[in-house]
């Protein structure tokens, strides 16, 4: 099983008005400010938010309680004039985790009222989660005869294509920046990479490199996947046929 909790600015819409019209470096600032603090505080207990849509953040929280997301949120309200609602959700799929997260959010189903956190704690004691990060191998050539604006439109039609694909196995990907993804997968994505990697290879001419990690934490999981992308790297770089995936479990 996984837990995901989703963070995610209360009444953003309203109160973005009543900064006026000249108000959008404003709000970059805030959103860069609130994403620096929220990604400490999650990290600080061993797992890693993906930035959705900069007024909303997906955690993977295994092992994080309620009272671990209490603090948070009183943590939060130090710091911040905007206040955040929090709703945790869990399931066998990251995608189903999802679901109930947005299910008890919607039906007001809380965990702390006071503190705006929706949903359910997972009772699994022992959960899992999985993660690919998938890289385009040697980009920097690209660059050679693409100017940067053109790579960013390739890497969002990657994206794009990416989330589509491993949301059908109730995956969700996020873009990391630069040419990094990672895919919160569930086995039937890990299972489909190879065909993904392949079908962009045909339709997109980009050929990616995947590093997967499995463990308890997200941090954890992370850690390995991205010690499986640098193996591919170093494999490739000894001269030797490197494969396109690699999986590294604790
Ligand atoms: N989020 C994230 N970004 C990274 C990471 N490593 C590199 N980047 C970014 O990705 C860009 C491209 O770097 P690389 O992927 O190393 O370059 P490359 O030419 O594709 O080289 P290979 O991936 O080794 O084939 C860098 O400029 C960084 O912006 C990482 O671990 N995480
Ligand atoms: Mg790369």
């Amino acid at each position: 099983m996984i837990q995901l909790s989703i963070l995610k600015i209360t009444g953003y819409g309203p109160w973005t008005l009543t900064l006026g019209s000249d108000r959008e470096h404003e709000l970059q600032m805030l959103q860069a400010s609130l994403y620096k603090k929220i990604q400490k505080l999650f990290s600080d207990l061993n797992s890693l938010v993906f930035q959705n849509r900069s007024d909303e953040f997906f955690v993977v929280s295994n092992k994080i309680s309620l009272e671990n997301h209490i603090e948070i949120q009183k943590n939060l309200e130090k710091e911040f004039e905007i206040k955040l609602n929090i709703s945790i959700g869990y399931g066998d799929t990251p995608y189903d985790a999802n679901l109930m997260a947005y299910d008890a959010k919607k039906n007001k189903i809380f965990l702390s009222e006071q503190y705006n956190i929706f949903g359910k704690i997972c009772p699994d004691t022992n959960p899992q989660v999985t993660i690919m990060h998938l890289d385009v191998d040697d980009i920097t050539s690209r660059a050679k005869t693409n100017s940067p604006y053109e790579i960013s439109s390739i890497i969002f039609q990657l994206y794009s294509k990416m989330s589509k694909f491993f949301l059908e196995k109730n995956s969700l990907t996020f873009f990391m920046g630069g040419d990094n993804f990672m895919v919160v997968a569930t086995d039937s994505a890990k299972k489909a990479t190879s065909q993904f990697i392949e079908m962009i290879k045909q339709e997109e001419k980009i050929f990616l490199n995947c590093g997967i990690g499995n463990a308890v934490t997200c941090r954890e999981a992370i850690k390995l996947a991205t010690k499986s992308l640098d193996t591919i790297r170093e494999i490739r770089d000894s001269g030797k046929e490197k494969p396109e995936i690699y999986e590294l479990s604790c």
